[in-house]
């Protein structure tokens, strides 16, 4: 493959991942985009780089023009502008959401209302926002164990994420599921996923259903598009490749989106896979590969409209690698002293939600009295949905075994029609079952 990328580079903390030196040795990264998957390997010869690399300003054109037919309400942006204000603000109040959300989620939780592992999104919401802002609502999101954010910006509400943290019968779930199984059918959220991989096959599979539906029964309207998120380390996962395969030879309507933190845990991505990186496994099965600076909400906008146009149009999958950061530990059990902090402050001046706002502000796209408006008026929100998953009741007992799909006579209640948990026995061990 060419790429003139440098392990020790791609491993140093103190080289900004977005700067210039860095795209200069990565002229591949986002041209694949216009490649069919035969040419697409092609490209990987160095021969090549040339006429990719300058596609790319072509492209950066066409997403400005784009922009600006699809929002004849907003008040035009200059020329070299990539969004409008009316996009700008809605990006800017999706990230801050997220952010409030998850640290209200950090005091809940060491306040005892949450139950379980919690893992938080702190400084990777530049990658939801970016990416599923631009979605429809039956377009569908499959997520992981760090999903409250990915279920915000597709328009869960509040309330419902963090009654299903509670455990509270008004969360999306009915709080059957926490933290790590947000769900809801009416915003085509398709589940977060404890089991590292396990979201990516739900993903190809709710894919084959729109192309099916679209192709064996004709339904034209029918061309929604896929989002799968995962992390760096879950591509080490077999699922993740048969997964890549099936959906380039099918040609489905998906995006797998790496939110690549750097991290697993405590594992260093760079000890744990044989190459960093893992946009290259794109190309590998014949599909786009991409790379994108997942701290920059624009950037990853840019990448997520190429990739979700393509796919909404028949042409197959993209995989889309974020270069991102999580500013909390792993989960809130996670005390966080594996990682080196010289890398953490680095992470931390590149805030996506400050160069979000740091470009609205010098692009006048937005005034501070407004930005501040929105913080504001995410702030009440958050706090509303503490208040309401407070008061909101807790689930029924007879609620327990609901969804189990074995037979729960036997294990879960006995022939008296008892739930067996209630009988002492049964919890001493000493029942005969
Ligand atoms: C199949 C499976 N194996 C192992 C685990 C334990 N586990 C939980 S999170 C995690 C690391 C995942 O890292 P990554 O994919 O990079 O996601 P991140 O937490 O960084 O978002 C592992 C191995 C699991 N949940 N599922
Ligand atoms: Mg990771």
């Amino acid at each position: 493959m060419a790429s003139s990328i440098s392990l020790a580079k791609f491993a140093h903390p103190l080289v900004p991942l977005n700067s210039s030196a860095r795209s200069a040795d990565r002229p591949l990264f986002s041209d694949p985009f216009f490649s069919s998957a035969s040419s697409l390997l092609a490209a990987s010869s160095s021969a090549k780089l040339p006429k990719l690399a300058a596609s790319r300003s072509t492209r950066l054109r066409a997403v400005s023009n784009v922009v600006k037919e699809t929002n004849l309400n907003s008040a035009p942006s200059p020329s070299n502008l990539l969004i409008t204000k009316q996009e700008g603000l809605v990006l800017f109040e999706d990230m801050v959401l997220g952010r409030a959300f998850e640290d209200m989620c950090a005091q809940m939780y060491y306040r005892g209302k949450m139950f379980g592992f919690v893992h938080l999104y702190n400084g990777q919401e530049a990658v939801s926002t970016g990416f599923i802002k631009l979605l429809k609502k039956e377009d569908c999101v499959v997520s992981t164990y760090r999903d409250h954010v990915h279920a915000l910006s597709k328009g869960v509400p509040a309330r419902q994420v963090m009654s299903e943290l509670f455990g509270k019968t008004t969360g999306c779930c009915r709080g059957q599921g926490g933290s790590m199984h947000m769900f809801s059918k009416e915003h085509n959220v398709l589940g977060g996923f404890a089991f590292i991989g396990e979201g990516i096959p739900v993903a190809t599979g709710a894919a084959f259903s729109s192309k099916y539906r679209r192709e064996v029964y004709k339904d034209e309207s029918c061309d929604q598009v896929t989002l799968a998120f995962f992390g760096d380390g879950t591509c080490n996962n077999g699922q993740f490749y048969e997964c890549l395969n099936m959906a380039a030879l099918w040609k489905l309507p998906i995006i797998f989106v790496v939110e690549n933190n750097l991290w697993a845990i405590g594992m260093s991505h760079l000890r744990a896979t044989s190459d960093p990186e893992i946009w290259k496994k794109g190309p590998a099965f014949g599909m786009p590969g991409v790379h994108v600076d997942g701290m920059d909400v624009l950037k990853v906008r840019e990448v997520a409209e190429e990739a979700i146009g393509r796919a909404r149009r028949g042409e197959g999958p993209t995989l889309v690698e974020c270069e991102t950061y999580r500013f909390r530990g792993h989960s809130l059990a996670d005390p966080d002293e594996l990682r080196d902090p010289s890398e953490k402050s680095h992470y931390a001046t590149r805030d996506p939600i400050t160069a979000l706002k740091k470009y609205l502000l010098e692009n006048n796209l937005a005034t501070e009295a407004e930005l501040k408006g929105i913080e504001k008026r995410i702030e009440e929100e958050v706090e509303e949905a503490v208040e309401f998953a407070d008061k909101s009741p807790v689930p029924a007992r007879s609620q327990l075994l609901e969804n189990v799909f074995a037979d729960p006579r036997g294990f879960g209640i006995g022939p008296d029609g008892r739930y067996r948990c209630e009988d002492s026995k049964f919890t001493e061990g000493t029942a005969q079952v």
